[in-house]
């Protein structure tokens, strides 16, 4: 049985675990309780202090990306799946890298602002977070193009990170998601998928 080292309130971990349920990969998610932890064994082995990993036979895999990769080489599921690098496009290109992005800048406001509790209002956050509402503002205004291009699929990289986004903003309470209308409208469509209902964000119980 793989092992998914993460959290299910992690937008990062549930890409993972969505893209798992699509592939038919089974697996068993193995909470990290203590993100503020700096003892990398609380994080199975990452060095970087970072979720989500994927312990498989062969050793671990660090980072979403390189876990739906993983996955999607352990499936025996014939799925068309987009990654980014079939995208070509400038604005598909653009629209990449404001999700990573948004996703770490979601990451940074979490846990400098909630976690730890530091002053919202510090240049570090203030700039974090209007960096992150523009980004935000531009995937709102690009996103249905971004979507109409896209290759013939049954899942893409883009979409699952989406969704895991736009859902987890308001998950964690951190930005309104009423200035981007066409996420929402996004996200509630994607969310109907299976994959989507079986890892809805929760905070896993010690
Ligand atoms: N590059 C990593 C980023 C993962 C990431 O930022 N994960 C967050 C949780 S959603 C985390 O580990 N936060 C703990 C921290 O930043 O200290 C990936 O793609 O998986």
């Amino acid at each position: 049985m793989l092992q998914l080292i993460g959290r299910s309130s992690s937008h990062f971990t549930r890409v993972a675990a969505m893209f798992a349920h699509e592939l038919g990969v089974p697996y068993e998610l193995v909470a990290v309780h203590d993100i503020t932890s700096s003892d990398s064994q609380v994080f199975a082995g990452n060095p970087a202090l970072k979720l989500p990993s994927l312990r498989t036979e062969s050793g671990l895999v660090f980072g979403c990306e390189n876990i739906c990769r993983k996955l999607a080489r352990l499936s025996t599921r014939p799925r068309r799946i987009v990654w980014p690098e079939q995208e070509e496009d400038d604005e598909a290109r653009n629209a990449h890298e404001l999700l990573w992005h948004a996703m770490a800048a979601q990451v940074q406001w979490v846990i400098g602002t909630m976690v730890a509790k530091l002053p919202a209002d510090n240049v570090y956050f203030a700039k974090g977070r209007a960096g992150f509402e523009g980004a935000l503002q531009w995937l709102d205004a690009h996103v249905e193009a971004v979507l109409r291009a896209l290759p013939p699929r049954d899942l893409s990289l883009f979409e699952v990170a989406l969704f895991c986004l736009v859902e987890h903003l308001t998950f964690r309470q951190s930005l309104p998601v009423a200035p981007y209308p066409r996420l929402v409208a996004f996200a509630q469509t994607f969310g109907q998928r299976p994959s989507a209902q079986a890892t809805p964000y929760r905070f896993d119980a010690r």
